[in-house]
């Protein structure tokens, strides 16, 4: 049986921003609402190098965010590719709340954030990121890699006490990326999707694996047709593992919620864990992979 309400997201930061959704649901606020909350802790938190305006840059010394948020009647926003603002999550709220739009990317996110009153920041890196950068350039080889043992982007998908669902996701991306280049993250169906009549998935890991077999849409509609959450993380990853080359070099999580509140977890490589808040309490789960 599952838990009402839920609230899952990856990696060991999920811990304190489920801390954050919960107060806010515990507060009266929707579960948007609280999906909100929650990855906004992540944007603010220095220590980490894969989400916030302190992540790890681009390859040209600039830090670049993803994010999108999305609610189970089909309401969905989000910003990509987008510089000096905080919090990137709650810009891809106002596209989706005050906008004819979903996506609005780069210099046109900038604009709208101004618009929509949302402080711009210093293009400064966080003295990590900087340190990291400066070390990479010695080399500068341009190769992604993705960390197989610590991804740190946030997806994050909640159920309240009566059944509505809603996500989150929000990320710096791949670190020394090129300049411009977008992940799963803010795309709809690669790294977050949301629906009331089935349930909500999200990813984390190298987005371009994500993006090509539409990775959390995939979920959904694999639970539609009646796999659980876990078996349908299962058939996600085994997707992921046959669409793409290299998959030693690649690694990439998924989570899943149902509308009974069911979960599934499951990584192509060892090392995906997240947190998971329900009435019982906020603890850290690992996932399990496909290559042990
Ligand atoms: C991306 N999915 O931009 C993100 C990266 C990630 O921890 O998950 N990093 O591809």
């Amino acid at each position: 049986a599952g838990d009402k309400p839920l609230i899952l997201s990856t990696w060991n930061h999920g811990l304190p921003a489920n801390a954050d959704a919960w107060a806010k649901l515990k507060a009266g606020g929707s579960i948007l609402d609280a999906v909100e909350a929650g990855v906004k802790n992540t944007e603010l938190d220095l220590t980490n190098l894969s989400v916030g305006l302190q992540g790890l840059p681009d390859r040209e010394g600039i830090a670049t965010l993803d994010a999108s948020i999305m609610t189970g009647d089909g309401a969905c926003g989000s910003v990509a590719f987008v510089r000096q603002i905080k919090h990137p999550i709650s810009l891809a709220r106002a596209v989706m709340e005050k906008t004819p739009h979903v996506m609005i990317v780069g210099e046109g996110a900038r604009q709208f954030a101004i618009a929509q009153g949302f402080p711009l920041e210093e293009e400064k890196l966080s003295p990590n990121a900087q340190k990291a950068y400066d070390k990479w350039k010695v080399t500068s080889q341009y190769k992604p890699i993705i960390n197989i043992e610590n991804h740190d982007t946030i997806g994050m998908i909640g159920l309240d006490a009566d059944g509505k669902l809603a996500g989150s996701c929000t990320t710096s991306g791949l670190a020394y990326k090129m300049h411009g280049r977008v992940g799963d993250s803010p795309i709809i169906g690669a790294g977050l999707y949301v629906d009331d009549e089935v349930g909500a998935a999200t990813a984390t890991g190298l987005g371009e694996s994500i993006i090509r077999i539409c990775g959390s849409f995939l979920i959904v509609e694999l639970m539609r047709q009646g796999r659980t959450p876990q078996e349908a993380c299962e058939e996600a990853v085994r997707r992921l593992i046959s669409k793409n080359k290299d998959i030693k070099d690649i690694q990439a999580g998924f989570l899943a919620i149902n509308k009974e509140g069911e979960t599934g977890a499951f990584a192509v490589h060892p090392g995906f864990n997240f947190a998971k808040a329900t009435n019982s309490g906020n603890v850290m789960v690992d996932s399990g992979s496909h290559f042990k």
